[in-house]
């Protein structure tokens, strides 16, 4: 076998079985490989961002990486920004990254760049493999690497000629590589059910903030147990990497993303015990304004680390003082219907909410048209809700590629702002050429609206047009339909609420990809 032929091999036989690329030329034998190995099912993406979101959507479904195939430092550089959300998303993911060959790189070519810096900037474990027989044990490790809890980017840079080279065996995966979340010792449970037993008290209110995978649904309902044992308060982190939430499951609130707002969820908390979640910080700074929600003097102890095991903590602590106390479970409501009136992003999700299907994978980048999506959907029967980890946009539909792919037999939804789809539109062909089960809604707000926004909250002292202008996206207004026809998306535009509904129940009614555009009012 040469070098690629027996790094896909050992892939495929540690359970690699997906590879999201965008090849080059240094790359060609790792292509040629896919066909010696047929396991390993090649998925094009048209831009590297697709490609290293889409490895992100799969990793946080699958539960095990997904491979990415980059060309050299501009093709991985490409990709960085929605490895950053991987990355705080603690995604197992393994991006493969062609470079030139080993004896070539002294010639300074074109594409000749600092890999190494790019990669380190997003991964956890970076290795440049420098003989072709050393390659399959490398592969072995960036995937134990890119598995160790709580999961992390792990980059394997392969020059050409150590994909070309013949004489390199697969290597057999070793069960000892695969690392378990590590048990919480015991002191911090004991300190948190010390905390927890004065919950209740006058004036010494505890919430637990729950993050990573302390928002799987045993996590979820060992935090509710409790929370009605102890009076404690429940909350999410503000941009979870996956929530397993709907009817059966209690329900738990997200920590806002406005500083000021999650100040008022956390008001009176005198002990915010973390599982599996940072402590909360403003997203930004603002002239003016506090650095993190918490209230002063609010006393912060970890219960659990993203990487530790989080359900198996909250699992005791519940033992210790909720013995006795059954989780409070959100009971199956949804609304109705809307009936017919103007379409706005608060009668798309009543749609949204009253059409949600069972077991739905909801990948959220709809940021403003998202205020009203978690209270209609709290009570739809149960689904998982990914949201952008990282705040670098650009993600969501991307993210939905890996989802559907990681989980075909479950519908996907990819609830899209109009500016943050257009980082990486080209995500929609990959839909339609995989024919995956994508229902893609484009709330087209014709603008960067948390940006109007921010403009304010900053104090940026705006004298002209300039400044808003820049943060509107008119003249030419975008078309959705026509952009997700061109990529071979059935796609559909909605001016009414009456039409979305009707759009809606279709294309989720209907295998494959699907678009649908809501036009949403001029902003007053
Ligand atoms: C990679 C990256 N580039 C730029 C930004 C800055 N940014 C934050 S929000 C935003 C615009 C969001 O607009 P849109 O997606 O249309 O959502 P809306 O605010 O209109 O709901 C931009 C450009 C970012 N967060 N990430």
């Amino acid at each position: 076998m040469n070098g690629a032929q027996a790094v896909v091999r050992t892939l495929v036989d540690c359970g690699v079985t997906t590879c999201f690329a965008n090849p080059g030329t240094s790359e060609m034998h790792f292509v040629a490989a896919l066909d010696a190995v047929p396991e390993m099912r090649g998925v094009l993406c048209l831009f590297e961002g697709v490609a290293t979101g889409a490895a992100d959507g799969y990793g946080r479904m699958a539960g095990r990486p997904a491979a990415t195939l980059l060309h050299l430092g501009p093709g991985l550089a490409n990709g960085l920004a929605n490895l950053h959300n991987a990355r705080r998303a603690h995604t197992p993911l393994l991006a493969i990254v062609g470079d030139h060959a080993t004896y070539h790189k002294r010639f300074d070519a074109p594409l000749e760049s600092d890999i190494d810096a790019l990669a380190g900037a997003v991964s956890g474990w970076v290795r440049r493999t420098t003989r072709s027989a050393d390659a399959p044990a490398d592969a072995l490790d960036a995937v134990a690497a890119a598995l160790r809890p709580p999961g992390e980017v792990a980059t394997l840079i392969l020059p050409a000629d150590v994909t070309w080279t013949d004489g390199a065996e697969p290597a057999g995966p070793t069960a000892s590589a695969w690392r378990s979340p590590s048990p919480v010792p015991d002191h911090q449970i004991t300190r948190a059910a010390g905390a927890l037993r004065g919950a209740g008290d006058a004036g010494t209110s505890t919430t637990i903030l729950l993050g990573g995978t302390g928002l799987r649904r045993s996590a979820i309902e060992a935090a509710s147990r409790i929370a009605a044992a102890t009076g404690a308060r429940v909350l999410a982190e503000t941009f979870p990497a996956r929530h397993e939430r709907g009817a059966g499951i209690p329900n738990v609130d997200r920590l806002a993303y406005l500083v000021e707002f999650a100040a008022g969820q956390l008001a009176g908390t005198r002990n915010l015990i973390l599982a599996g979640a940072s402590s909360p910080v403003s997203f930004f700074a603002y002239p003016g304004k506090p650095s993190t929600p918490l209230p002063p003097g609010c006393q912060v102890q970890v219960l659990a680390e993203a990487g530790d095991d989080v359900p198996g903590a909250l699992a005791e602590l519940a033992y210790r003082v909720a013995p006795d106390t059954a989780p409070l479970v959100q009971a199956a409501v949804r609304p109705d219907l809307p009936a017919d009136g103007e379409l706005t992003a608060e009668s798309a999700a009543a749609v949204i909410g009253a059409l949600l299907p069972e077991g739905a994978i909801v990948c959220d980048e709809s940021n403003t048209s998202s205020l009203w999506l978690p209270g209609v959907t709290a009570g739809a029967p149960p689904h998982d809700w990914l949201s952008l980890t990282g705040g670098a946009i650009g993600q969501g539909l991307p993210l939905a590629t890996g989802a559907a792919i990681a989980c075909p037999d479950r519908p996907v939804l990819a609830l899209e702002a109009d500016g943050s789809a257009m980082y990486t539109a080209s995500a929609l062909w990959t839909h339609a050429r995989e024919g995956l089960d994508i229902t893609t809604v484009i709330y087209n707000n014709r603008a960067y609206a948390i940006l109007n926004m921010e403009l304010e909250r900053t104090g940026a002292p705006v004298t002209g047009t300039t400044a808003r202008d820049l943060l509107e996206l008119s003249r030419p207004d975008i078309d959705f339909t026509a952009l997700a026809a061109g990529m071979g998306v059935s796609a559909s535009r909605a001016e009414t609420t009456a039409e979305f509904a009707a759009q809606f129940s279709k294309a989720l009614a209907e295998p494959g990809p699907h678009l649908i555009e809501v036009a949403l009012p001029p902003r007053g």
